[in-house]
């Protein structure tokens, strides 16, 4: 019963976010995030944090999955990282915890890792079910030892759009998700360019801008204010998303 409501309560919010970018009124707007915060405090308060996002079967992918946002972070620094096979490129888990990291591509390739096939929601109004290959998140945080005062991670990407860098954040309900991979392949291939190479978040029950490419660095603070533009995100700072994209 509680799963079925979960799922129409999910199916249901993601429509109406689809629709919040399409019409965008702020009396539309602002009823959406009434229902937004229900929907988060209904996730939550039923104890439905760890429900799994559905899987698909692997003949169900799609023929290719497309590329959107940056395809490509714009400078020279990526083009040298891409040129050395990403070698010289480092995760960095920093922030409110006991023992930062800085990670080579082959040890966050030695961690832990789980495949999914699953469906990428964007609210531009296109889906692709892929197969999704990645470190599980939650190893990683243990390793680097999360502070008691660490809420939210925030996931700071290579790319720019203008002045402003790609940023996304989540909470720890999240980041503990057994779905919740830093994913490295992609249709039994290493990720392309395009889909956010050498790495990037998939946080499977939540819409597509959250999912962010081209990691570079996984800060965990203890709130969200004076990070980038406070909002928690690339969109949700000039495109008036909604922080919490649940689906
Ligand atoms: N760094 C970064 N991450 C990003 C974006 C981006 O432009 N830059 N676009 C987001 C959006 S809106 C979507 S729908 C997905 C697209 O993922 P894909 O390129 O693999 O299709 O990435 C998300 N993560
Ligand atoms: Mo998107």
């Amino acid at each position: 019963m509680i799963t079925r409501r979960h799922v129409l309560i999910g199916a249901s919010g993601a429509a109406l976010v689809g629709c919040d970018r399409l019409h965008g009124s702020a009396t539309f707007r602002d009823g959406l995030r009434v229902f937004e915060g229900l929907n988060m405090r209904a996730q939550r308060s039923l104890g439905l944090g760890q429900n799994l996002a559905r899987e698909f079967d692997e003949s169900q992918r799609s023929p290719t999955f497309r590329g959107n946002g940056n395809m490509r972070p714009d400078t020279p620094d990526y083009a040298r990282l891409q040129a050395g096979g990403f070698a010289d490129w480092r995760l960095r888990v920093d922030g409110l915890v006991t023992r930062p990291l800085s990670l080579t591509l082959a040890q966050v390739q030695a961690s832990p890792s789980r495949t999914q096939v699953t469906r990428h929601d964007c609210v531009e109004g296109w889906s692709a079910i892929g197969k999704w290959h990645g470190a599980v998140l939650g190893p990683i945080l243990d390793a680097a030892g999360l502070r008691d005062e660490a809420r939210y991670l925030v996931f700071h990407c290579m790319d720019r759009f203008g002045d402003r860098s790609y940023y996304e954040s989540i909470d720890l309900v999240d980041a503990f998700h057994p779905q919740t991979i830093l994913a490295y392949g992609l249709n039994d291939a290493f990720i392309p360019v395009t889909n956010g190479a050498p790495l990037r978040l998939r946080v499977e029950r939540q819409l597509g801008y959250k999912h962010a490419k081209y990691i570079e660095r996984i800060e965990a603070v203890a709130s969200l204010d004076g990070i980038y533009g406070g909002k928690g995100g690339y969109w949700e700072d000039v495109g008036d998303y909604e922080w919490y994209a649940g689906i």
